[in-house]
């Protein structure tokens, strides 16, 4: 059975290897996201914590629809094994500085997969990873916007505060769900 079901598909191997790596990567986030969050948590950052669980929730579904995919396609998709994920932050803005900076490295990785399918003519993979690609523009605008709150509010007396209420406003507007995951 699993014979025929190897030679009967388009998914090349490359690609499906490819796409555990994105598994993973998203399963990656949404560990960091979590740990974030329990963090602000117990600091006393209530919205931004609510945001972080949030966020973990998103990025499990982000890990999800490509795990369905990779089977759905005649693949296998592995369930990552998760290491090294950090539970200690320096401040509430070393946390978004990281989001943003890991942000970009999704993205990265995402373009180098759309870029791999593209050239392999596998425009199956490419169009159900158009997703991603607005995806991820929304969450690097997302970060940067939350570090200007730093810079626009400051830290001192009730900034860290203001900052706080206002990265829930932003949480509870969605912009990092305007896409919905049923559109891939
Ligand atoms: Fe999955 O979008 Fe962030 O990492």
């Amino acid at each position: 059975m699993k014979e025929f079901i190897t030679k009967n598909r388009s998914l090349l191997e490359e690609t499906e290897e490819l796409l555990n790596n994105q598994i993973k990567l998203e399963a990656v986030s949404s560990a960091i996201y979590l740990s974030m969050a329990s963090w602000c948590e117990i600091k006393g950052y209530e919205n931004s914590s609510a945001f972080l669980y949030g966020h973990a929730e998103e990025e499990k579904m982000h890990m999800m629809k490509i795990f369905r995919y990779v089977n759905e396609a005649g693949g296998h998709a592995l369930q990552p094994e998760i290491t090294g994920i950090p539970s200690d932050f320096k401040s509430l803005r070393s946390i978004f500085e990281d989001i943003l900076d890991h942000e970009i490295d999704v993205t990265k990785s995402i373009h180098a997969l759309v870029d791999h399918c593209f050239s392999n003519k596998d425009f199956t993979t490419f169009n159900f990873l158009q997703w991603y690609v607005t995806e991820q523009r929304e969450e690097e605008t997302l970060a940067r916007r939350i570090l200007e709150l730093f810079d626009i509010i400051g830290e001192e007396g009730l900034g860290l505060w203001t900052i706080d209420q206002e990265i829930g406003k932003l949480g509870a507007t969605g912009i990092t769900s305007t896409v919905s995951p049923d559109q891939a």
